[in-house]
């Protein structure tokens, strides 16, 4: 029989920031219909299917997402992160990223480069080592699936 250790999932921690938890109730024309429990049962789904736990997490707080980059060390194989509106403005968030020492990869569920300028900047893109944007809430699938991906091939 295989020991629980040897059947143990990757542990990937799927991270939002300020403001996400409005998703389908305002804005659909930037963000869509769905809203944050919707984007909950993609990521669940995708973990199924790839064989991997999931913790999935929001705030609106930066020192909260940082602290909860922060307990991903030694827990988590893995941080997919829509950082939100600190994407464009916290360096605190980058330092834990970095700090952290997991592979990372970056979500936006709208395409940042076709809208203003002040969005067009990543300080997490920095550390990131992929980023997906423009592929509405789908693109938490994806971005679970490269990081499967990623952890595969990395042990
Ligand atoms: O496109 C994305 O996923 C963003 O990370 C979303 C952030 C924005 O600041 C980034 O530039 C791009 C905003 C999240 C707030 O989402 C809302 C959804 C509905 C209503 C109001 C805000």
């Amino acid at each position: 029989m295989l020991s629980a250790d040897l059947m143990k999932r990757p542990l990937i921690a799927v991270l939002n920031g300020p403001n996400l938890n409005m998703l389908g109730l305002r804005q659909p024309d930037v963000y869509g219909h769905a809203t944050l429990d919707d984007v909950e049962q993609i990521c669940i789904q995708a973990a199924e299917r790839l064989d991997v736990a999931i913790d999935f997490r929001q705030t609106n707080g930066e020192g909260e997402l940082v602290s909860w980059v922060q307990e991903c060390r030694g827990r988590a194989n893995g941080i997919v992160i829509n950082p939100a509106a600190y994407t464009h403005t916290s360096i605190a968030l980058l330092d834990a990223l970095y700090a952290v020492e997991l592979p990372v990869i970056e979500i936006h569920i709208s395409n940042i480069h076709r809208r203003e300028e002040f969005r067009h900047h990543s300080y997490v893109s920095q550390v990131a080592r992929g980023v997906i944007c423009g592929l509405g809430v789908r693109g938490y699938a994806h971005a679970l699936q490269a990081m499967a991906d990623i952890i595969e091939d990395e042990g």
